[in-house]
């Protein structure tokens, strides 16, 4: 019987090159290859998102920080724990107010003796303080009265509370207000 002679690769073309034929077309499109493949793109396009997702979310975070609003903080140099209250309740905008300081060691001594000087103002602003607070009376139990506290507009603000305690040891805290 005679075989027919063609170029075509797919054809039938003897024994040999059947093999020949198939051995190529396993080599590439076998599932394996198929599956690595998609694996490979599947991996891309998760990294992709991710990508874009992770940029997306750190631009929100920049124009919208996170402000720590607490109003009990550890000083900065971790010695004191220092709360503080309006005595008048709730802060109002343009309003003299009082506050309340507390300051602790921090296994919670109240410290007393310390000398106390205040700053603040708005950061976004670049503007300070429209009063100068400050600390009038030294209460006992770690308890100071910090007076003159006037906000004049709504929006970030931020106080200052420097600490002196009798051994010109200095440290500080800030609290964040949004008002
Ligand atoms: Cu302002």
């Amino acid at each position: 019987m005679q075989t027919k002679k063609t170029g075509h690769p797919h054809q039938y073309d003897g024994p040999g090159n059947l093999r020949c034929t198939v051995k190529k077309l396993d080599r590439h499109w076998s599932p394996n290859s198929i599956f690595i493949g998609s694996a490979f793109w599947l991996l891309a396009l998760l990294a992709l998102y991710f990508s874009v997702n992770f940029q997306a979310k750190a631009a929100d975070n920049k124009s919208m920080p996170v402000i720590d609003t607490s109003t009990t903080k550890l000083s900065e140099k971790g010695r004191y724990e220092v709360s503080f209250n309006s005595m008048a309740g709730p802060i109002e905008i343009n309003t003299i107010h009082e506050w309340r300081l507390t300051v602790l060691s921090v296994d919670g001594t109240p410290i007393d003796g310390l000398s106390i000087t205040v700053e603040g103002g708005m950061p976004m602003h670049d503007h300070g303080l429209p009063t100068a607070p400050r600390v009038t009376e030294s209460l006992g139990e770690g308890q100071y009265r910090v007076e003159g506290f006037k906000f004049q507009m709504p929006g970030h603000w931020t106080t200052t509370f420097n600490f002196i305690d009798t051994e010109n040891f200095n440290d500080s805290v800030t609290f964040n207000l949004m008002l």
